[in-house]
């Protein structure tokens, strides 16, 4: 399996999901803007919407979606880690996974676009309304953002409110949350992805 990413984006999620399992994987850089990868690629041939992440099977078949490719990781190769299809704690993460998906990842995006004043104020405004409900979630004392057990919902929650240092966007309204973060943050694969997307520096 090889996962097209770039450094920090939202594929980061599924890197460290990949870094999860254990298993080996491949992963090749893909430049955003000139939509070539490090290798010369065509990366619009690969995945025509040209967005990361796009994770490329021994088939050669490519699937896109971080959700999907998330999902279909775990339960490839890692068989049993996730709760079993069809079961209402699975229905759970899949209902996370979207709601991160489309109400925090996609509130993240118009910051990169280039956004200033008053349509600025806004977004943050609707940014900290969804962060809310993540932060009352976590008030149980949940060690992970499922519950007990940690899953693709944490690197995915973690990918994203990595962002807010980017757009500086304040989290600290978000004790749960950060103290999430401080968790995830510190297990080996997310560091071991971070470290190949050159995001964290070895310690000298
Ligand atoms: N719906 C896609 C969205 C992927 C996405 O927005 N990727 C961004 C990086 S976080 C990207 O590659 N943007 C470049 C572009 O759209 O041209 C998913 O959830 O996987």
């Amino acid at each position: 399996m090889k996962l097209y990413y770039s450094p920090g984006a939202c594929s980061l999620a599924c890197h460290i999901t990949l870094a999860e399992t254990g298993k080996p994987f491949a992963i090749e850089r893909a430049d955003l803007r000139s939509k070539t990868t490090e290798t010369g690629a065509d990366f619009a041939a690969i995945t025509p919407r040209g967005a990361v992440p796009a994770l490329e099977l021994d088939s050669g078949e490519v699937l896109t979606e971080g959700v999907a490719i998330m999902q279909f990781v775990t339960d490839n190769l890692t068989p049993g880690a996730l709760p079993a299809q069809g079961t209402l704690e699975r229905a759970r993460l899949q209902e996370t996974l979207n709601f991160i998906a489309t109400e925090v990842h996609k509130t993240y995006g118009p910051f990169f676009r280039g956004l200033e004043g008053a349509a600025r104020e806004a977004q943050i405004a609707l940014l900290n309304q969804r962060l809310a409900l993540v932060e009352a979630r976590l008030a149980d004392g949940r060690d992970w953002v499922m519950g007990a057990a940690y899953s693709p919902a944490d690197a995915y929650l973690f990918t994203v409110t990595n962002w807010s240092a980017y757009i500086q966007h304040d989290l600290s309204a978000y004790p749960h949350l950060n103290a999430l973060r401080a968790r995830i943050a510190a297990r080996p694969a997310v560091i071991a992805a971070m470290k190949a997307e050159g995001l964290l520096k070895d310690a000298a």
